[in-house]
């Protein structure tokens, strides 16, 4: 079995992705698992090369330091020529009529100036990326799960038009993890490319300024205690924050405290410690180039013979290459 999944660079990782996604890679990924950092799905929307450079580095650095394996590991555009070349084969398999149907493509062009056309496609990118994998499996969360599909589809589809050639992956919902809201505004998810960063608590901040957000958090007025997500969604997000961190329930944790003010140094100091290691390591890993070039280079080798035979099977059989 081989589950994939990604993070995508469009800012510094935050809490959120850890606790979420990154420390559950860690400790559940099966020996067959891989991770990669998407740089190229950070590219659908106004980015800074030089920024998105710097992010996909850092994002490699905090995976590994996470604990995920580094033989499990590999960067989206290191296999840019492979996935490029697979993206548009996987493009002339899709409809236009399915492409515009995705949810996501419809709500992120919203609001945009220049809606770039990889916004459209890169569903067919993340296609891409699973089929040249052999993936079985897809952990997604529900706003993923027609993207999931239409790689499903597209790679029946391709079989089916060309020849055997695709494994068709399945998506499997990720487990129920908590689903860290900003601090600063509970009804908003935690988010890398939020604008205002009060509310949101980046992997690798320092200890002081974790402890300085987590203080400001918004709660409310009520001065029940309890875990009641529809109704104090605020301290919900608090209790759900060291819930995840000591790993009890979230109604458990709030019989612990009697006062809002307790309650936040309780979850920054869980916080701080739960990051400690991790932001230790990354910086480390930030700092010696050299560890971390390696380590990328040969998790780039890896993924590129493990998708070698599909793309070439694929493009033969499509009539080119
Ligand atoms: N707030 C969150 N709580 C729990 N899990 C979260 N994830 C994201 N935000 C939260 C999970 O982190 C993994 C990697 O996410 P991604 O890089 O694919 O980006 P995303 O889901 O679009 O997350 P962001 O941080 O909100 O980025 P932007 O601002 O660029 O959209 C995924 O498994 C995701 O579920």
């Amino acid at each position: 079995m081989t589950r994939l999944s990604g993070v995508t660079p469009s800012g510094h990782a935050h809490l959120g992705n850890y606790l979420g996604a990154i420390r559950r890679w860690a400790r559940e990924g099966g020996p067959g698992d891989l991770y990669f950092v998407s740089d190229l799905h950070g590219m659908t929307i106004s980015y800074n090369p030089s920024r998105l450079r710097k992010l996909a580095r850092e994002s490699l650095a905090v995976l590994l330091a996470a604990g995920i394996d580094q033989e499990r590991v590999f960067v989206q555009s290191d296999l840019v020529r492979e996935v490029g070349a697979l993206t548009w084969l996987l493009e002339c398999t899709c409809s236009y009529g399915e492409a515009a149907r995705m949810t996501q493509f419809k709500q992120k062009a919203e609001g945009q100036g220049m809606v770039r056309l990889g916004l459209l496609t890169y569903p067919v990118l993340m296609a891409a990326d699973i089929l040249l994998q052999n993936a079985t499996e897809v952990p997604v969360g529900q706003d993923q799960t027609q993207h999931v599909e239409l790689a499903r589809s597209l790679a029946r589809r391709f079989n089916s038009t060309y020849g055997e050639v695709f494994t068709v992956p399945r998506a499997v919902m990720a487990p129920t993890a908590a689903r860290l809201m900003d601090l600063s505004d509970p009804t908003r998810k935690m988010s890398k490319s939020t604008q205002d960063n009060a509310g949101v608590v980046f992997v690798l901040d320092d200890p002081d300024l974790v402890r300085r957000k987590i203080t400001r958090a918004v709660t409310d007025t009520e001065d029940r205690l309890e875990y009641r997500p529809s109704s104090q969604p605020g301290l919900a997000n608090l209790l759900e924050i060291l819930a995840a961190c000591v790993g009890r329930s979230p109604a458990e944790v709030a019989d612990d405290f009697s006062g809002y003010g307790e309650l936040k140094t309780a979850v920054a100091d869980a916080v701080i410690e739960e990051l400690r290691p991790l932001r230790t390591r990354a910086l480390e890993l930030i700092d010696d180039q050299h560890t971390l070039d390696k380590i990328r280079e040969a998790g780039a080798e890896r993924a590129r013979e493990r998708g070698a035979h599909t793309l070439t099977a694929a493009l033969r059989m499509a009539g080119v290459g």
